[in-house]
């Protein structure tokens, strides 16, 4: 007889979800009831019907199977009636979309910071997704704040932990656990989507490719697909040995952080082609010899070339993209007619547009893209679309995206990132921009006139809900943008992103350097925000 306890708590005030679920330093997650609180938050607000089954799964952070027994013992007391784990309690983030949605359960929790550092002193973070398997949509995450602010009991049952080192079918109380093969179904999933054979006939005819999972979730999905699968051989892959502070990196593959992987790609004897993903293995970034391809741009390249790949074959619905990324998509979206939608920053706001199959391509410049054959970004699922682009084309990632330029122009893009300066700072940098509203439009710096600005706000066109103060726009009469925005992932003070793009045309400027076409757009950007002044820093933290 296992005992069904509903114990006291306090609330805590700081459980606002940001762009992608509740993100906090390990420590404030090892509070006492920290995350027994949040997760009673979800149940409470969701309410899953009697007999409901639940995804559960993480990254593999420090911390991970802790949550995971503690959430274990909390859905069988809340009265699910099943709950579907990864063995050793492992999910990519695609993976867990991927098994809500072909396992039609009531919804999953995933137990991920994405991109931020893991470890003892790391982040940890936890969100819930939704029937569609996609990120619940702002309506949702709202209600589970405002639930936190009052919460007074939990409920867990008295049982021993999991064995979740183990595939097999486990009882706690009632309820019934199965820990699966983390891997198997999402490659299913890859193979029906991708023409595997013509990869396969790529690599074998001495395409050579390096794969860095940077010690995150991503490492056993890379060694099926790419080895089991596709034949590639081992030494294709880089950091796929997943560790629970990822080894002390910062999983987020941008040139910055994934800088060893852009050192063999940018070295001699390079590969052909280059990628990695993020903590959670949601995000990817793609490489060439020699050559960094923008998200922007890929998103773009990914639409334009849709056509070659066997899932994508009978044409895309629309596409749509955050307002930051790059209007790219928006030009390759025109040629072929189809619609191009602009929502905030956050894969939630995708769900809406793709369940109504409006779009079926979608793209951040963070470093996601994905599609409506899940709900959440894909990190592999966009190296596989480029491997199947570049099999099909037989050309190099330089020549795909040059050609690409030659055709479209080019969205000449870049972001700033300015981590931890203190919030009141940053908040003083958006209301200084702010107040500047007024006198900007018409006024002329340097070679760029104002257009218009404004705090980029969001009408759901499927659900009416509107989401208001997600960016400061400055739109220039040539098409020309910089847009400012506060970070909602970050754990420490605040980041601020200054998104810099310029449209060329001209292919005799396509060979220049991202950071030298904009740099007259980075100092006006400078000037309207006062950045020097406000922050004292002279240089970004990270540029992308
Ligand atoms: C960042 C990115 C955003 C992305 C989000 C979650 O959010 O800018 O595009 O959707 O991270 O990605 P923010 O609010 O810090 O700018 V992940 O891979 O961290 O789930
Ligand atoms: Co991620």
């Amino acid at each position: 007889m296992t005992t069904t306890l509903t114990l006291h708590t306090t609330p805590f005030n700081d459980q606002k979800p940001g762009t992608s679920g509740l993100r906090k330093r390990v420590p404030v997650f090892q509070q006492a009831n920290y995350l027994e609180n949040f997760v009673q938050a979800i149940f409470d607000s969701i309410q899953a019907p009697a007999g409901a089954t639940l995804v559960l799964g993480g990254d593999g952070r420090f911390y991970n199977l802790e949550a995971i027994q503690i959430i274990l013992k909390m859905a069988a007391a809340n009265g699910y009636a099943r709950v579907l784990t990864g063995q050793g309690g492992i999910l990519s983030t695609p993976a867990a979309s991927c098994l809500i949605r072909k396992y039609a359960t009531f919804g999953g929790i995933i137990l991920s910071a994405s991109h931020n550092p893991g470890g003892p002193e790391g982040d940890f973070g936890i969100k819930y997704n939704t029937a569609n398997g996609g990120p619940a949509p702002e309506k949702i995450t709202e209600a589970i704040f405002e639930l936190s602010k009052k919460i007074s009991h939990y409920r867990i049952i008295e049982a021993s932990d999991v064995a979740l080192d183990t595939i097999g079918e486990y009882t706690i109380g009632k309820m019934h656990v199965s820990v699966i093969d983390p891997v198997a179904d999402y490659a299913e999933l890859m193979e029906s989507l991708f023409d595997f054979a013509a990869i396969r006939g790529l690599l074998a005819g001495g395409f050579n490719i390096k794969f860095d999972a940077m010690h995150a979730v991503n490492g056993p999905y890379a060694r099926e697909i790419f080895i089991n699968r596709l034949g590639a051989p081992v030494a294709s892959l880089m950091n796929c040995v997943p560790l629970p502070d990822f080894g002390n990196g910062h999983p987020d593959p941008n040139l910055t952080y994934a800088h060893e992987l852009v050192e063999i790609l940018y070295g001699e004897n390079a590969p052909d082609f280059g990628a990695a993903s993020d903590g959670d293995g949601d995000r990817n970034m793609i490489l060439g010899r020699h050559f960094f391809v923008t998200p922007s741009d890929s998103l773009a390249i990914l639409t334009a070339n849709a056509k070659l790949v066997p899932g994508y074959r009978a044409g895309l619905k629309g596409v749509a993209r955050s307002m930051p990324t790059s209007a790219a998509a928006d030009r390759v979206a025109k040629e072929l007619g189809i619609p191009c939608y602009e929502t905030p920053t956050g894969w939630k706001f995708f769900g809406n547009l793709m369940d109504a199959d409006k779009v079926t391509l979608c793209g951040e410049e963070s470093f996601g893209t994905g599609s409506s054959h899940i709900r959440e970004k894909d990190g592999l699922w966009a190296v596989l679309f480029w491997l199947n682009i570049v099999a099909a084309r037989a050309q190099s990632v330089e020549t795909i995206t040059r050609e690409h330029w030659a055709h479209f122009g080019r969205n000449v893009y870049s972001r700033h990132d300015y981590e931890a300066i203190p919030t009141e700072v940053a908040n003083g940098v958006m209301t200084h921009l702010k107040d500047s509203f007024a006198s900007l439009p018409g006024q002329k710096l340097g070679s760029y006139t104002v257009e218009r600005c404004d705090d980029f706000s969001y009408t759901d066109p499927v659900d009416g809900s509107i989401s208001t103060g997600q960016g400061i726009r400055i739109l220039f009469t040539d098409g020309s943008r910089i847009v400012f925005r506060l970070s909602g992932t970050g754990t420490e003070g605040a980041t601020l992103r200054i998104y810099l793009e310029a449209y060329d045309p001209d292919i005799n400027n396509h060979h220049l350097d991202a950071q030298v076409a904009l740099s007259e757009l980075i100092q006006i950007a400078g000037q309207l925000s006062e950045l020097v002044t406000r922050t004292t820093r002279v240089q970004p933290s990270v540029i992308t």
